[in-house]
């Protein structure tokens, strides 16, 4: 590895959250210059952080001085939070100063095969289930990526692994370059992210990128039912709702071209969703060189991570399930989907300028009641308005207390906002925690 290759060059990295942080650090290690600009004021920022990079060589700019910066630099690294048409970034873009993004940075700086997982929804648990089935298998992997732990960061520790998981987004893939993951996971697509995006169009593009710089030797697994345009890496295809895939459903199992390899039953996870995160992850498995027996047995011990379809507890016959990590449509479809009680969903959150008017004739079908939420609950109750009851609360506390007292024994309370958190709470962890906070505290009841 080439580590002079920024050697007294000059980099200014945008933003101080954790892939900003880490790229600093990683640009350092390599002995570039390194300026850190951040929007927000320095008291708005975490101190240790600052503290942090400041021990470590790194200047530290923040507020309007960071968006005025007229220095000049050799690149610009873009964390992925901070859209490109900001104007932060376009200080630098306009000047035609070279902007890469951390994922980018991350991968020129580490010479570990990368498999790269994307999908509007799906890409956490796939990354988590696959990082522990190779590692399980011997390959020695790090989840890492828009999981939480940045490329950048796993790069600057020099591990020994032989292959890294990284989920990537498409803000990370927005700016990249040379990125080739040698095996890539296109889980699904459905809109999302239109705060951030001028369309739909234009989200599928970013996430696209994943297969740009893949070669025949790559491989890509692709869900069967998307229509991709064409790529050059060896194809796999998985579904868990057509027929015409390599890995597909056939009587309560998972085959892979008519062989059986996973029975459903065995599994912890549930819903036709998780099955199809199942199938990828196979599928990269087996581009790994692992074989199906080896596989099964840590695909059936993965126990699901918080917040995605999480039972919580059962009060008087009600159960109540966290789903806080669902932050888009397409992900309360599949929760619902996965339902086989009357539901009592409790939705809502920030505006992230799309409508909830296609998830109407689901939540007709499968919803008794909904509670919503947030800055877009008006905006809810007007697409679902005649279809099901809507009635608006005005805290999550409200909102548990008002399902606690419509719904009955055999019924379900989803909580699955489908939008992001960041009107009320910090993250969908918060969220969803939260949630199951005040769950836990409802007394217990007879009926
Ligand atoms: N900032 C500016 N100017 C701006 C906007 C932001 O200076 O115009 C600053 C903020 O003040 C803040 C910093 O940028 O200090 C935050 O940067 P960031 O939003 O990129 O946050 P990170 O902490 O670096 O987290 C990012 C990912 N966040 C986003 O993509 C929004 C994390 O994904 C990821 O885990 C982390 O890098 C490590 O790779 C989170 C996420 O919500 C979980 N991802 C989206 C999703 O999954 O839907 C894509």
């Amino acid at each position: 590895m080439n580590n002079t290759r920024y050697q007294n060059q000059n980099i200014v990295v945008l933003g101080a959250g954790l892939s900003g942080s880490a790229a600093a650090l990683l640009l350092r290690s390599e002995d570039a210059q390194v300026t850190l600009l951040d929007s927000a004021e320095e008291q708005n920022l975490l101190k240790s952080t600052v503290d942090n990079l400041r021990t470590h060589g790194v200047g530290v700019i923040c507020g309007a001085a960071a968006d005025e910066d007229s220095a000049t630099y050799h690149m610009a690294i873009l964390s992925p939070g901070i859209d490109p048409a900001s104007r932060l970034a376009c200080n630098f873009s306009s000047r035609g100063i070279e902007m890469i993004s951390e994922l980018e940075l991350g991968w020129r700086s580490s010479e570990i095969p990368v498999i790269a997982v994307t999908g509007t929804n799906g890409k956490t648990t796939t990354t988590e289930l696959l990082a522990e089935m190779l590692n399980a298998c011997g390959q020695r992997t790090i989840a890492c990526g828009n999981i939480g732990k940045p490329l950048s960061e796993v790069a600057r520790e020099k591990k020994p692994f032989d292959v890294l998981t990284v989920e990537v987004s498409s803000f990370q893939l927005e700016a990249i370059r040379t990125f080739r993951p040698s095996i890539s996971l296109w889980l699904n697509f459905a809109p999302d992210h239109l705060d951030r995006y001028r369309s739909v169009a234009d989200y599928r593009a970013a996430k696209l990128r994943i297969f740009e710089n893949q070669m025949e030797s790559d491989v890509a697994i692709v869900n069967a039912i998307e229509k991709l345009p064409a790529v050059r890496p060896r194809k796999i295809t998985f579904s868990a709702y057509a027929d015409q895939a390599d890995f597909r459903v056939s009587q309560g199992a998972i085959v892979y071209q008519d062989e059986p390899i996973l029975r459903l039953a065995d599994t912890k996870l549930r819903g036709l969703h998780n099955i199809e995160n199942l199938m990828a992850t196979l599928a990269a498995g087996m581009a790994r060189g692992l074989s199906f027996e080896e596989m099964v047995a840590p695909l059936c011990a993965y126990e699901p991570r918080p917040h995605r379809c999480e039972f919580v507890r059962e009060v008087g016959g009600v159960e109540y399930v966290n789903d806080s990590k669902a932050t888009n449509l397409d992900a309360v479809d599949k929760a619902l989907r996965a339902q086989n009680k009357p539901v009592i969903l409790i939705a809502g959150g920030k505006d992230k300028g799309f409508s909830f008017d296609p998830l109407r004739p689901l939540v007709k079908e499968k919803v008794r009641s909904t509670i919503l939420i947030g800055e877009m609950a008006e905006n809810i109750r007007r697409s679902w308005n005649g279809a099901v009851e809507c009635e608006i609360a005005n805290s999550l506390a409200d909102a548990v207390e008002r399902a606690h007292a419509t719904a009955g024994p055999g019924e379900v309370v989803l909580f699955s906002p489908g939008t992001s958190s960041f009107d009320m709470f910090k993250s969908y962890g918060d969220r969803g925690d939260q949630f199951r906070a005040l769950v836990r505290a409802l007394p217990k009841t007879d009926r």
